[in-house]
């Protein structure tokens, strides 16, 4: 696409110059038009419910195909929850999915980190791929129960130190108070 082309080449030239712009929306990740889009998945990386589900039916089997493979490579053991790998993104609107392994909600045990490299971990893996766009879902706070004010406050505070050449990261909400609490934490 032709505002792609545009944006590499701003990236191209002024590298270190260009501040990623944070976005957050209310709706569904999987009609985001962004170089990648992030999958709050599960370890296995073979589909689920959720966000997941929802990566795999409309992004069709290319997906799935793409993530059997890796399992039978270098993550024969799964992806351990805070890491972030890249496939296809099938017949998505987007290039790539990075799927990530968020941390189940504990009420005894600070998971805070493993949520946080999450984010991380996707931004540098888009980041090596070229990606100038991203779109993160509210990982965690689904299946996983991760309150979403805490969620958002950590998610937030993940990406305010992106990769260069990542100029926008949109959080796609996909409930009035999951992104209202997103709302809220950027302006604290
Ligand atoms: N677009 C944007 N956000 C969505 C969409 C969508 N199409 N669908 C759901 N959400 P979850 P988790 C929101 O459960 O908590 C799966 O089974 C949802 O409302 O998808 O990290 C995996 O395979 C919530 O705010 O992910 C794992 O087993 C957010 O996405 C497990 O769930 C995350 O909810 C991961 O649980």
């Amino acid at each position: 696409m032709r505002w792609r082309g545009v944006l590499a080449g701003v990236r191209r030239g002024r590298h270190h110059a260009v501040m990623a712009r944070i976005e957050l929306v209310l709706g569904d990740l999987t009609e985001q038009h962004v170089d990648v889009v992030v999958n709050a998945a599960n370890s296995s990386l073979l589909g689920g419910g959720g966000v997941d589900g929802a990566i795999h039916r409309k992004g069709g089997p290319e997906i799935l195909a793409a993530c059997r493979e890796l399992r039978a490579g270098h993550y024969g053991g799964g992806l351990k929850t805070g890491q972030a790998v890249a496939t296809t993104a099938g017949r998505l609107p987007a290039e790539w999915v990075v799927h990530t392994v968020g941390p189940v909600w504990s009420a005894t045990e600070d998971r805070s980190a493993l949520l946080a490299d999450c984010h991380r971990n996707s931004l540098r893996v888009a980041a090596d791929l070229g990606a100038g766009t991203i779109a993160f879902p509210a990982i965690s706070t689904g299946v996983y129960r991760w309150p979403a004010t805490s969620a958002a406050r950590i998610a937030l505070a993940a990406v305010a130190d992106a990769p260069a050449g990542l100029t926008t990261i949109r959080f796609v909400l996909f409930d009035r108070a999951t992104y209202d609490a997103f709302r809220v934490a950027t302006g604290e």
